[in-house]
């Protein structure tokens, strides 16, 4: 029984849970919530009594009002101090929810300092450590690259696609992009939706304390494969996802190295395929 309000209400509240930016915007849509909730109760709780205590009966003569001033003033100042409320709470609110905390003590020793990119929308945590990982709206399905390029340039950067595997008490931070149309990262668990645009950065951040998986979907209609766009976030212990990350690396530069072969036996081979495309 004291668990059903408090279930019910999560019924009409963000999901969250899984990183503290979710979890802030849900306490911000509880405590706006809860107020209306009263002052709902408030408003047909009087219209019910009026309804019953001055409800028709013979021969009774209702008194004829022309308005309350006091009363009128009232309700446009309740509602006004209320509004303001609810404004300097979202401002209060808000540099929790766009700015990251640093990582935990257990976080993953990879997360890099300093930017990549030139950019002074990325939100970086007070010590500005981060996990960077980079996501690709792609038609249709996500891919993210960590951490952990060869070259400079990126270059044999470990990368997985639907799955991200990210670490646990550790600040990931996101650089969403687009290679095709406009897509839409959102795994509510994990906080708000952020478009992935064609020519354009936009940042997120994360931070999740306990292993456990979240699931999104691409949250912009982006074609025909929309539908099947899904997105899932699993974290990981540190050490597991260290290992995670460098058993990817190896069966990426394995694939490659295959296909390096198979393309060089192609290249040697004359057969129908060569002749219909030299
Ligand atoms: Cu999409």
């Amino acid at each position: 029984m004291g668990h059903l309000l408090p279930s019910t209400l999560a019924f009409f509240t963000p999901l969250s849970g899984g990183s503290p930016n979710a979890n802030q915007i849900n306490t911000l849509y509880e405590i706006t919530l809860y107020i209306a909730l009263v002052i709902f109760v408030l408003v047909e709780g009087g219209l019910a009594y009026a309804l019953i205590k001055f409800r028709e009966r013979k021969g009774a003569v209702p008194a004829q009002i022309r308005g309350n001033t006091r009363l009128e003033v009232g309700w446009t100042v309740a509602a006004a101090v209320i509004l303001v409320g609810l404004a300097v709470l979202t401002f209060a609110k808000l540099s929790s929810i766009q700015n990251p905390p640093n990582s935990g003590p257990g976080g993953a020793e990879l997360a890099q300092s300093g930017l990549l990119y030139a950019s002074n929308e990325r939100k970086l945590p007070p010590n500005a450590k981060a996990l960077k990982i980079t996501v690709i709206g792609r038609q249709y399905l996500w891919q993210y690259i960590y951490p952990g390029a060869n070259e400079p340039d990126g270059l044999g950067a470990p990368y997985s696609y639907e799955e991200m595997v990210v670490p646990t008490n550790t600040t990931v931070s996101l650089d969403i992009v687009s290679a095709d149309v406009v897509h839409s990262w959102w795994v509510p668990e994990l906080g708000g939706k952020f478009q992935a645009v064609p020519g354009y950065h936009n940042y997120t951040w994360f931070k999740i304390a306990k292993p456990g998986e979240f699931h999104g979907q691409c949250a912009f209609l982006c074609g025909r494969g929309h539908a099947r766009m899904i997105a899932t976030v699993r974290a990981v212990p540190p050490a597991q996802f260290e290992a995670w990350l460098a058993r990817q690396k190896l069966l990426i530069a394995q694939a490659n190295a295959a296909a390096h072969i198979a393309r060089a036996k192609l290249n040697t081979q004359t057969g129908a395929g060569q002749v219909e495309n030299p």
